[in-house]
């Protein structure tokens, strides 16, 4: 299956067929394929062939770069259900999210094309007679992008479409745990480049097959003025210094530990559905996944039972055979769970799930049922992302009580209200309702449009990436005063003669 896939997206046998590192797939174990990782002195090489086609690609127009990511969607819409399969060979995913991953990036490209032509900046007021004032917005550089391995590709388009009309050349370093659907990507944006002409510039996207000692030279580079990173907090810790310490730009989309407050007024059929979604899809893996449900106590029982019985109907299987959860990526995240729930029971949590399934039919893949663990208090295993199908569930007597409870987590990622009582539904989303970057209302927290922007606060890392006015972020802001005039009047009417 891999062979055909690979095919039909453009990737040759060479590339993913040789080196010692070998790429796995969680759905049974077997070996995808073998790729060398880049040092230090690839990625060196990489950067410089980046800064080149910087120099280039800026000289396009805006709207004709936009042609490039036009075409670029139109090879992704003519490939989606192969490279949906790739992410779910490789990642684990289920199938039906393997496509909706890649509608995504069709979506941000359709975005990104109207954007070409929509790159404003504003006229100003000079307090100057005979001076106007502009903002203008220019090419910004090679930018680098860091991705995670839950979603391999969405977040890499969210950024590249963007940076692309914006007149950046880009360096992709994905996980090294799904490197094939980068490969995958990176073969598309390059028939599109074929197709649209001589004004893409070779190397204008690169894809740096490397391990963190390529993420660290990369995030270290002056010539890469922005890193746009996902991943871990632990990840965003390391990047971010770096970067800093260079005075370069981040976007930083990092761990989130959201929360849904569920109320008595609210439509329980549909918050089951919701909850359903939201813990248990992507086997918990969305750094939006729903991980702490905050619920009402006159129905906290009846909701505990509803959302048990909802689980006990999910399939656990191959994410290409119509099951609802797909395996977890790997061993180590499988222990991580088990650990985290060991220590639960310790503490006195009463755990229902989180065992091993299919192991005798999959030895070296993780299934798991999705856990329910019913806390007394947010203690510091709940405050703590773990990346796993595990909702930790509290109860709260009135709202305040259940919007402090909410906010009293170190990450601000994605949240949401379950009510139909309007003041809780807008207080939830007022200045003194949830601090995280999403908030919803009556829909679970994960599955976000590309057309606002995603990312969160506090140790979420304030980034903001996709929709929105987050082309901004890809471009460099320069304020402009001309004087149309024959004399050389000074600001705030200084006299300097
Ligand atoms: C992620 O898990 O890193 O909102 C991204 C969502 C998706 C993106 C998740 N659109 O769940």
């Amino acid at each position: 299956m891999i062979e055909s896939l690979m095919q039909r997206l453009g990737v040759s046998e060479n590339a993913y067929r040789q080196g010692d590192f070998a790429i796995t797939s969680p759905t049974d174990g077997g070996v995808l394929g073998q790729i060398r990782l880049e040092g230090a002195d690839a990625v060196e090489a990489r950067v410089a062939r980046a800064q080149r086609a910087f120099e280039q690609w800026r000289r396009v127009p805006a709207p004709r770069r936009g042609e490039l990511v036009r075409l670029f969607g139109e090879q992704l819409r003519r490939h989606k259900e192969d490279l949906g399969a790739l992410v779910t060979l490789e990642c684990g995913k289920i199938y039906q999210e393997g496509l909706g991953e890649v509608q995504e990036m069709i979506d941000i490209c359709d975005l990104a094309v109207g954007q070409s032509r929509q790159l404003y900046g504003l006229t100003i007021a000079s307090e100057r007679p005979g001076h106007h004032m502009r903002e203008s917005w220019h090419p910004l550089g090679p930018i680098g992008l860091i991705t995670a391995f839950n979603f391999p590709v969405a977040p890499w388009a969210w950024n590249a479409a963007l940076a692309l009309v914006c007149g950046n050349s880009l360096l992709w370093k994905p996980s090294e745990k799904t490197p094939l659907t980068a490969l995958g990507c990176q073969a598309l944006l390059e028939r599109a480049m074929a197709e649209f002409g001589d004004d893409a510039p070779d190397g204008l996207s690169q894809v740096i097959l490397g391990d963190r000692e390529a993420g660290e030279r990369l995030a270290d580079d002056p010539r890469v003025p922005l890193i746009s990173a996902t991943g871990s907090t632990r990840m965003g810790r390391e990047v971010a210094p770096r970067v800093a310490a260079r005075f370069g730009r981040s976007i930083l989309e990092l761990g989130g530990n959201n929360g849904m407050i569920l109320a008595p007024s609210a439509d329980l059929d549909m918050a089951v559905r919701a909850i359903l979604f939201s813990a248990v899809g992507t086997a918990g893996q969305r750094c939006t996944s729903l991980r702490r449900l905050i619920v009402h106590e006159s129905i906290r029982e009846e909701v505990i039972e509803r959302v048990k019985k909802a689980y006990a109907g999910v399939t656990i299987g191959d994410p290409m055979e119509g099951s609802l959860v797909g395996p977890l990526i790997d061993a180590q995240a499988f222990e991580q769970m088990q650990s985290v729930l060991d220590q639960a029971r310790k503490q006195g949590a009463s755990v229902f799930g989180g065992e091993r399934q299919l192991a005798d039919r999959y030895p070296d893949a993780y299934y798991v049922t999705p856990a329910i663990v019913e806390v007394e208090q947010q203690d510091d295993l709940v405050k703590n992302e773990t990346f796993a199908p595990i909702l930790y569930v509290m109860s709260y007597r009135d709202f305040d009580e259940a919007m402090a409870l909410h906010n009293d987590v170190p990450q601000g990622l994605s949240s949401c209200v379950f009510t139909s009582d309007v003041r809780e539904s807008e207080a939830f989303i007022s200045d003194l309702g949830s601090d995280c970057g999403i908030a919803n209302v009556n829909i679970g927290p994960s599955g976000a449009e590309i057309g606002g922007a995603f990312g969160g606060e506090k140790e979420t890392g304030g980034g903001r990436e996709s929709g929105s006015d987050i082309w901004k972020s890809y471009m460099r802001r320069q304020t402009n005063t001309v004087n149309y005039s024959r004399e050389l009047p000074l600001a705030q009417g200084i006299k300097f003669d």
